[in-house]
C-alpha cells in the first residue's frame, strides 16, 4: 500500500516523497529541493534536485482543473497520452524529445529528464536570442513525426490501432473551441480583445461571413482528417532550446489530424516573435533579429518540404500512394492547410483566452495595437488565399505584404 495509489492533486512535499518512491535515483534518506516551474496553462510542473549527488528530474502532474482557468475541467488521461507521445518520438526523432523515466496513471504523472542548461523558446526568442539549427531540427521533428505515421507509410490497421489510442477528445474540443470557433464569435463571453483594437476585431473577425466560411471548411478538416500523429500544440512555448540543441516536448494535444496543422503552428509563433522585436528592440538588434526570423521561416518551410518529399520517397509502402502525382497532390494539402493554420494561430493567439506574451508584454499601447492588426490582417490572407502560398518564399512576402498595410 502506498498513499500514492489513489489520485489526489500533490504539492511539492508529495512530489518528493513520490519520486523517492517512484524512482531509482534518489537515496532515500536524501535532502531533496524541489520547485514548481511551470508555465503552461494546465498542468503542474516540479523540478526535484538532490545538490550532493546532482542528480535531478522534473516531475509533470496533471491536475483535474487546468491552471488557466477552473472552467476548464479536462480529462488526465492527457499525461499518459504526452508519456507514450514522447517514447514513441524518442524512437521517430531520437535526440530531439525530452527521456520519459516512467509515467504513472494512477497518480496521471510521469518523470521525465531535466533540461537544465535549456530554456523555453518563447522567452529566449523575446530576448532577442537565434539559433542556427532549429530549423533543420523542427523540420526533422515534424518529417519524421508526421509523415511517418500515417497511412503513406503505415499499415492501415495499425495507423488505426494509433488514432484509437490517441483520440484526446477533450484536448481536441479546447482546440475547437479556441482555435476553430471562438476568436470568429464570442460565443462563451471570454476572449481577450485588448481594447484599442475591439472594433477592428469586431469588423475583421466577427462581422467577416466569408472568413467564417473558410475557418468552418477548416474545423470540419480537423475534425476528420486523420492524416498523421501531430504535436498538437507545437508552438515556441512547447520547445526548449539552446544553440546547439532543440527539444520538442509537451504533446498532450496529440491527436491524428492534418500535418498542417503542426508547421502552421510553428510559422505563426515565428510571426509573433518577429512583431515583438519590431516593436521592441533598438534598430540594429532588431534588424538582425528580424532577418533571422525571415530566413528561419523561410528554411522551415523549404526544408520541410526538402526532407518530406525525401522521407516519402524513401518510406513510402502504400501502393496507391506511389502513383505519379500523388506525392505532389498530397504535399499540396498539406501546404495548405500550413497555410490556414498559420492565420486561425495567429487569430486565436491575439484574441482568444490563451494570448502569447511575444504580444501582451510590448509596452507601447499603439505598438502593441499595430502589431495586433498586422497579425490578424496577414492571418486573413493566410487563410482565405491558402492556396497560394507553396514556398517559404511566398510564406515570408505574404506577410510582410500584411506588415506593410500599417
Ligand atoms: C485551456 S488551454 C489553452 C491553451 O493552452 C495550451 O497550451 C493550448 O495551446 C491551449 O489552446
Ligand atoms: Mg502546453
Amino acid at each position: 500500500m502506498s498513499r500514492f495509489d489513489t489520485y489526489f492533486l500533490m504539492n511539492s512535499d508529495d512530489i518528493i516523497e513520490y519520486v523517492k518512491e517512484k524512482l531509482d535515483m534518489f537515496e532515500k534518506d536524501a535532502k531533496l529541493d524541489v520547485k514548481e516551474i511551470g508555465d503552461g496553462n494546465l498542468n503542474y510542473v516540479y523540478r526535484v534536485w538532490d545538490e550532493k549527488s546532482g542528480k535531478s528530474v522534473i516531475v509533470k502532474h496533471a491536475g483535474i482543473e487546468l491552471r488557466i482557468s477552473k472552467e476548464f475541467k479536462i480529462s488526465t488521461d492527457r499525461n499518459r497520452i504526452e508519456s507514450e507521445i514522447l517514447m514513441l518520438v524518442d524512437k521517430l526523432a531520437p535526440g530531439l524529445v525530452p527521456k520519459i523515466y516512467m509515467y504513472d496513471t494512477t497518480m496521471c504523472a510521469c518523470c521525465m529528464e531535466d533540461l537544465t542548461g535549456y530554456e523555453l523558446m518563447r522567452y529566449a526568442l523575446m530576448r532577442g536570442e537565434t539559433f542556427p539549427l532549429f530549423a533543420d531540427d523542427i523540420t526533422t521533428y515534424m518529417v519524421n513525426t508526421l509523415l511517418l505515421t500515417t497511412d503513406v507509410v503505415m499499415e492501415h490497421k495499425e495507423k488505426k490501432a494509433l488514432v484509437k489510442n490517441y483520440i484526446n477528445p477533450e484536448l481536441c474540443e479546447i482546440t475547437e473551441d479556441l482555435v476553430y470557433t471562438e476568436p470568429y464569435a464570442d460565443l462563451r463571453n471570454r476572449n481577450h480583445v485588448f481594447p484599442p483594437i475591439a472594433d477592428f476585431v469586431q469588423k475583421e473577425l466577427y462581422d467577416d461571413q466569408e472568413l467564417k466560411l473558410e475557418v468552418a471548411k477548416l474545423k470540419f478538416d480537423f475534425l476528420n482528417n486523420a492524416q498523421a500523429l501531430l504535436h498538437g500544440d507545437l508552438h515556441t512555448g512547447s520547445i526548449f532550446i539552446k544553440k546547439d540543441s532543440t527539444i520538442i516536448f509537451d504533446p498532450e494535444f496529440a491527436f491524428y489530424g492534418p500535418i498542417g496543422y503542426d508547421v502552421g503552428n510553428v510559422i505563426a509563433n515565428l510571426f509573433f516573435a518577429w512583431c515583438r522585436s519590431d516593436a521592441e528592440f533598438e534598430p540594429e538588434k532588431k534588424e538582425s533579429f528580424c532577418e533571422w526570423i525571415h530566413e528561419t521561416v523561410i528554411k522551415v518551410i523549404d526544408m520541410f518540404i526538402e526532407k518530406f518529399n525525401a522521407s516519402y520517397d524513401e518510406h513510402v509502402t502504400e501502393y496507391m500512394a506511389k502513383t505519379p502525382g500523388f506525392k505532389e497532390h498530397y504535399l499540396d494539402g498539406i501546404l495548405a492547410d500550413t497555410s490556414a493554420v498559420t492565420g486561425l494561430e495567429l487569430n486565436r493567439r491575439i484574441v482568444g483566452i490563451a494570448n502569447v506574451k511575444d504580444i501582451t508584454t510590448i509596452s507601447d499601447q499603439g505598438k502593441r495595437a499595430r502589431a495586433e492588426k498586422i497579425c490578424i490582417t496577414a492571418a486573413k490572407d493566410f487563410i482565405k488565399n491558402r492556396a497560394n502560398y507553396k514556398t517559404g518564399e511566398q510564406f515570408w512576402n505574404c506577410f510582410m505584404a500584411n506588415v506593410n498595410k500599417f
